[in-house]
């Protein structure tokens, strides 16, 4: 009985209107408010009530088939019946950087400002279970998100934040169990100095709550899509399913009934360049993979753990497509939960989800004209029904926000939240003959897909399978072309550019981090941290995690004292860092290495397709003057594309990889997480001509210099380097000029055939000094 689109159940029904008033009068019992309230709570100046959702008013009860309404199944209108009118999304802006300290003092001004949930972004080292003074992350502290080495950072991320009221959502997959760990145990200590009543710890006092049972939020906790897309893993697939990924599900379900145990995203897919069908096809196989996870392999019950299961897509510029994809998301989740897991519970069945847009579709040319996509994509996902809004800041292409461009990210969801009257009605396109079709085809091949990774046995078997990531740096490799090649306009970019001047006058301040100092005062802590704790107690409870994680059965339940989640819990209460908690479970389970492939021949089909106005000789113009220099220096151009520090961002590095291939370069891939000096080695091991940097994280500054010397120590100083990624363009003078680090710098937009042309003639000029 294998899914498939005609196997849906009857969506569309005669509506009942009864029973939506029933649902919604149940959801506003809280709120002091009735139906009758949301019917009349927004009239215009025009005297017109706008209703809370609409629908075939003739059609009340007759034969004649609608959409279910919202918060009736299968949901494409919507969770909740009575959506944003009686609660509108949770405006969550994703932030951190450098310090705890520094990350606190911006997240206490952004609740003030009125955002309305907390959201941890997390540095590198943090992600990969990595202390500060690790010598692989020197480039990578505090950069792309916060540094957390211990139950001490934590404490001080959230200073001044009471966390039994404020809902925190986590970014972490790889060192989730640590990560969450220090979170929980930092709110047991902040309630114990608060002194509120202090009878927060289980079982103290059972006519009072547990802190545990009070905490709200979200753990992100999804490590399917890190070995397709993201990349912060830590460990292999299958010891991170069944007892990272299901030890938190059991142990949050038994005592953390309020905290969404995983965040099933597809917004990675997307920013990696899945299409909205891969996308949505993908996440929903994911989602049923971890039930599969927690029901059949830990012993789990569905009704226990599925109704905190929460969803994350990504929101790009499609604005019908991406409307209909949140429908489509809803009725599929719904459909496939209930055919394959039967619960009881109707909570099981709704999809919730968190919403980003799109940091991809972002440009570096003319930063305001970001505003407005972010702002179109905001709104495709609120008319899509999500619970949860993260907005990007208009520099996001060129570097970390500042606080002047992360208020304006923030006002966008306010102003829509307060100026609009967008929340005052569910679904709006219900019954748009457009938007009902749209859901339609996209729900259908988006079921063709999970159909296909179903046959081939569920999601880890697929992504093992390699299949996965395949298909969406293929995905990827086409949308570059298609970029490319002009068939898809950017505005600004591949059609109505600036000059160079004037785009130089449009450049935005970016906010600097001082990585260095940032790493100098995480490892001072560390010391400190470390004089003043009992060893034999750090000793003891490494131990047991270690003896845990070689245990060969599961121990899910939350009531399991081997439970992971429950052991890093006493390990974050000693004061046993991040580093050491995820270097005990890595000498059970060691590291995992992924492999690296080439797409080839998506890039030049993608020109050879275009029927634009474009030149496509352009292609042909690169690939000639590739095939003149290998006939001169009788090989190819030879580039080694590399990626250096935890920055596991390689979409920009596979794209790029599979373009130069095509475009007849001699490409090497390097693996992930290199250091300086291990490209340095497989520069000169693969005799290149050139090496590419891409950097997503940061952490250029440190590492470019860094890869120069190291080939200049090895007399290999005229090996050409370039860099792309995002690079701000006040940091090329330092790259370029002053540490002459790289001879160029690939920015955010750059077409590959431009990139390609460059890179050879800086060779040629590199050969003839
Ligand atoms: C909601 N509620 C309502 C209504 N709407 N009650 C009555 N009427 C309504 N109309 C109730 C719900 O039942 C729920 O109650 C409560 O209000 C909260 O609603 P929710 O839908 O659960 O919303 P929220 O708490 O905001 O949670 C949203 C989800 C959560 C479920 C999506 O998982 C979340 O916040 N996710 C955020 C994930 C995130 O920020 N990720 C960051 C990724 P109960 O609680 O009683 O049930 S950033 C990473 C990107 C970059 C990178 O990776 O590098």
């Amino acid at each position: 009985d294998e899914p498939s689109s005609s196997s849906y159940p009857p969506y569309k029904k005669p509506i009942n209107v009864e029973q939506w008033e029933t649902l919604a009068t149940k959801e506003l019992s809280k709120s002091n408010k009735t139906v009758d309230t949301l019917r009349t709570q927004r009239i215009t100046p025009e005297g017109i009530a706008i209703q809370p959702v609409y629908y075939d008013l003739n059609n009340n009860n007759t034969s004649s088939e609608e959409p279910a309404m919202p918060g009736v199944k299968p949901y494409d209108r919507g969770p909740y019946a009575t959506m944003y009118s009686n609660r509108p999304w949770t405006i969550r802006q994703y932030a951190g950087f450098s310090t705890a300290e520094e990350s606190n003092k911006f997240y206490r001004s952004n609740v003030a400002a009125g955002q309305q949930g907390l959201s941890v972004a997390f540095d590198l080292p943090t992600h990969r279970g990595y202390d500060s003074d690790h010598p692989r992350v020197v480039g990578d502290v505090g950069m792309a998100g916060v540094s957390i080495d211990s139950i001490e950072d934590m404490k001080i991320l959230f200073d001044g934040i009471p966390l039994d009221q404020i809902s925190v959502s986590m970014t972490m997959n790889g060192a989730v169990l640590p990560t969450m760990a220090m979170y929980v145990q930092a709110a047991i200590e902040q309630q114990e100095v608060l002194g509120a009543e202090s009878k927060f710890r289980e079982g103290d006092d059972e006519s009072k709550p547990s802190v545990l049972s009070s905490l709200r939020g979200t753990i992100q906790n999804d490590i399917l899509k890190e070995y397709m897309v993201r990349n912060t893993y830590i460990y292999p697939p299958q010891q991170s399913m069944d007892r990272v990924v299901a030890d938190i599900i059991g142990y949050t379900a038994t005592h953390m009934s309020k905290f969404n145990s995983v965040s099933i995203s597809g917004y990675h897919m997307q920013e990696a360049g899945a299409d909205a069908a891969l996308e949505l096809g993908f996440t929903i196989a994911d989602g049923l993979e971890y039930i599969r996870t927690a029901v059949e392999k830990a012993g789990l019950k569905v009704d226990d753990i599925a109704p905190r299961y929460s969803f994350f897509f990504g929101i790009g510029m499609h604005f019908y497509l991406e409307i209909a994809k949140l429908r489509a998301a809803r009725r599929l989740w719904s459909t496939l939960v209930e055919k394959h897991f039967h619960p009881n519970d109707k909570r099981s069945l709704l999809l919730r989800t968190h919403c980003q847009t799109s940091g991809y579709t972002l440009t570096e040319q003319q930063p305001l004209n970001n505003v407005i996509r972010t702002t179109i994509e905001a709104m495709a996902a609120v008319q899509g029904g999500t619970q949860s809004l993260h907005t990007n800041s208009y520099d996001e292409a060129i570097g970390l926000p500042t606080v002047q461009t992360a208020r304006v990210a923030r006002n966008t969801q306010l102003i829509l939240q307060e100026e609009t009257g967008i929340c005052a009605v569910a679904d709006p396109w219900g019954g748009s003959y457009m938007m009902e079709s749209l859901t339609d085809e996209l729900a259908d091949k988006a079921m063709t897909i999970i159909d296909e990774v179903e046959a081939a046995g569920g999601m880890t078997a697929y992504i093992n399978s390699g299949m996965a990531k395949l298909r969406i740096e293929e995905s990827a490799t086409k949308k570059q072309g298609r970029i490319d090649s002009g068939q898809d306009v950017i505005v600004g970019v591949n059609k109505y550019r600036l000059d160079a001047k004037e785009e130089e006058k449009e450049r935005q301040a970016v906010l600097q981090i001082d990585n260095s100092a940032v790493r100098d005062k995480q490892i001072n802590r560390l010391k400190e941290l470390k004089a003043n704790r009992n060893e034999d107690d750090v000793n003891r409870v490494l131990a047991a995690l270690e003896a845990s994680a070689g245990m060969d059965t599961s121990t899910s339940l939350g009531t399991d004292p081997n439970n992971l989640m429950a052991l890093c819990i006493e390990a974050a209460r000693v004061r046993a860092t991040l580093g050491e908690i995820s270097q005990a479970l890595e000498n059970s389970w060691g590291r995992h290495v992924p492999s690296s492939s080439i797409v080839e021949g998506a890039y030049g089909a993608s020109f050879n397709n275009a029927n634009s106005s474009n030149d496509d000789n352009e292609y042909d113009h690169v690939l000639n003057e590739v095939k003149k220099f290998a006939e001169n220096e009788g090989r190819r151009p030879r580039i080694l594309v590399a990626k250096m520090g935890q920055d596991g961002h390689d979409r920009g590095a596979k794209v790029i990889a599979s373009g130069f291939s095509d475009l007849g370069f001699d490409v090497d891939i390097g693996p992930l997480f290199q250091t300086p000096e291990e490209v340095a080695v497989q520069a000169l091991d693969s005799d290149v001509h050139v090496v590419g940097i891409s950097s997503q994280a940061a952490g250029h500054k440190t590492l470019l210099p860094a890869l120069k010397a190291e080939l200049e120590k090895n007399g290999a100083g005229d090996i050409v380097i370039v860099a792309g990624g995002v690079i701000p363009p006040q940091d090329y003078d330092y790259l370029m000029k002053e540490t002459k680090s790289c001879q160029a710098v690939f920015g955010p937009g750059t077409r590959i055939t431009d990139a390609a042309l460059e890179t050879l003639r800086l060779i040629e000029k590199n050969q003839s000094q």
